[in-house]
């Protein structure tokens, strides 16, 4: 088999991706490990940045989002026991986000290639990339045949890794090609996904005595929570009633009252992580979204810099194939990790301003609680932190 561009990951990064480079005319395989239904079952991020909703738009995916989804103009910022609004729509000049989950951005996605007769192979087993250094790559992986395991070789000009924090496309690049820099932090988000009306209609990001707390959503009805937790925590200790009491004495006296308790839905712990590996590209293998680089949730921007990581490689890819430029691939990791070290200095640091620390009482809460106090108080500061939250413009810094 061959194609132009073998994807390798069907998440948010591979399927978008599919569809920027469908709209140029440009072939694509996507060979995903899991089942589609495993790849919607995770549940992941839900706020979009402008950004990413016109992309979503560019590629023709954004009909039900537009319809479904919630466009938030504002956030609140819980510490102290008190809610303090930060207003992004009038901070930056009338820029909103959109909360959409990332479940639905893939299903709408995946909806879309399949409609379109794009090839996918899902439960592909085994992959792995090969002679990205030279002028021919290859992907090899196994599907079930009907006499057992089938091997298979694509042949393509390109491979993208687009296959998350734990794939093969990065795990192949040898050592000393990629520098690896990362933050762990000591703790972990408990979430929680249950179809009960949210406790307020914008997102509220708590400082507590008792740790971080995040009240989102993905509908009128249906809430998304998370409370941080221990960082070998086992979900398992989590009832849904210790789960409740935990988030609720997090929560102002208000949102106490307005909090609506019910089954879930689903309930996982994620570890927090800092990520980058510089640069993204190895000759003709290109590393997109969490296979290059992850960030803390705190600042909802993993998804989004998937988004624009595969929005700048459908262009280094246009610009090759139509153009016959090689100025796209080339600039494509500098592009990227520009924007990216800005988020992973923006999630950082949100991250350090909502969280308890084990190790930081005393001087270390006191500046947290005089930073929180600086940032809902001074509009130059709450305007700095909308302008990230919102999302930095894609030219930003760059004139281009
Ligand atoms: P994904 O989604 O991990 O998809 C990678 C795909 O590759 C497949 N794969 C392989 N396929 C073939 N061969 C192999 N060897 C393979 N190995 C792996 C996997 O099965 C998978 O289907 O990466 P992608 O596409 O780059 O997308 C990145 C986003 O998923 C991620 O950044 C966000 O979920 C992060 N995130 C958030 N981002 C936001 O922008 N806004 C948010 O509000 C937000 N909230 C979150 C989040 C992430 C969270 N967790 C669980 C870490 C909230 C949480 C709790
Ligand atoms: C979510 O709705 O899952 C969500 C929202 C905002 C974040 C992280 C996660 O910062």
């Amino acid at each position: 088999m061959r194609t132009q561009v073998a994807i390798i990951g069907a998440g948010p990064s591979g399927l978008l991706l599919g569809q920027l480079l469908y709209k140029a005319g440009i072939d694509t395989v996507i060979i995903e490990r899991q089942s589609p239904d495993y790849v919607l079952g995770r549940i992941r991020a839900g706020v979009l940045e402008q950004v990413t909703v016109d992309l979503l738009d560019e590629v023709g995916v954004s009909e039900r989002m537009l319809q479904e989804g919630l466009v938030h103009g504002g956030f609140e910022m819980l510490f102290q026991g008190r809610r303090h609004r930060i207003d992004m729509h009038s901070l930056t000049g009338g820029k909103h986000v959109m909360v959409y989950g990332q479940t639905e951005v893939t299903r709408d996605l995946m909806d879309a290639r399949r409609a379109a007769g794009l090839p996918s192979v899902y439960n592909a087993a085994n992959v792995s990339v090969h002679d990205f250094d030279g002028s021919q790559p290859a992907v090899r992986y196994e599907t079930d045949g009907p006499h057992g395991k089938q091997q298979h070789r694509l042949q393509c000009d390109f491979i993208a890794g687009c296959d998350g924090f734990h794939g093969v496309c990065r795990a192949s690049v040898p050592a000393s090609a990629i520098t690896e820099y990362e933050k762990v932090y000591p703790f972990g988000w408990l979430g929680v996904l249950a179809d009960v009306p949210p406790v307020s209609h914008e997102l509220i990001y708590a400082n507590t005595e008792r740790g971080f707390a995040l009240c989102s959503m993905r509908s009128a009805t249906r809430s998304r929570y998370y409370v941080q937790c221990e960082l070998n925590d086992k979900v398992e200790r989590w009832s849904d009633d210790a789960f409740w009491a935990e988030l609720r004495s997090r929560l102002d006296p208000e949102a106490r009252e307005h909090l609506v308790t019910g089954p879930s839905l689903e309930k996982s712990i994620a570890p927090l992580r800092s990520f980058v590996a510089e640069p993204m590209r190895f000759g003709r293998l290109f590393l997109a979204g969490d296979a290059a680089h992850i960030v803390p949730p705190t600042g909802a921007k993993g998804l989004n810099l998937a988004a624009t990581d595969v929005k700048f490689l459908s262009a280094a890819f246009i610009d090759h194939y139509r153009d016959r430029s090689a100025a796209g691939i080339d600039g494509y990791s500098e592009r990227c990790l520009r924007r990216v070290w800005r988020a992973a200095r923006f999630s950082w640091w949100l991250t350090s301003l909502m969280h308890r620390f084990p190790d930081s009482a005393g001087f270390g809460q006191k500046v947290q609680e005089a930073e929180l106090d600086y940032l809902v108080h001074s509009e130059v500061a709450s305007r700095s932190l909308a302008e990230n939250y919102v999302g930095l413009p894609l030219n930003f810094g760059s004139g281009r």
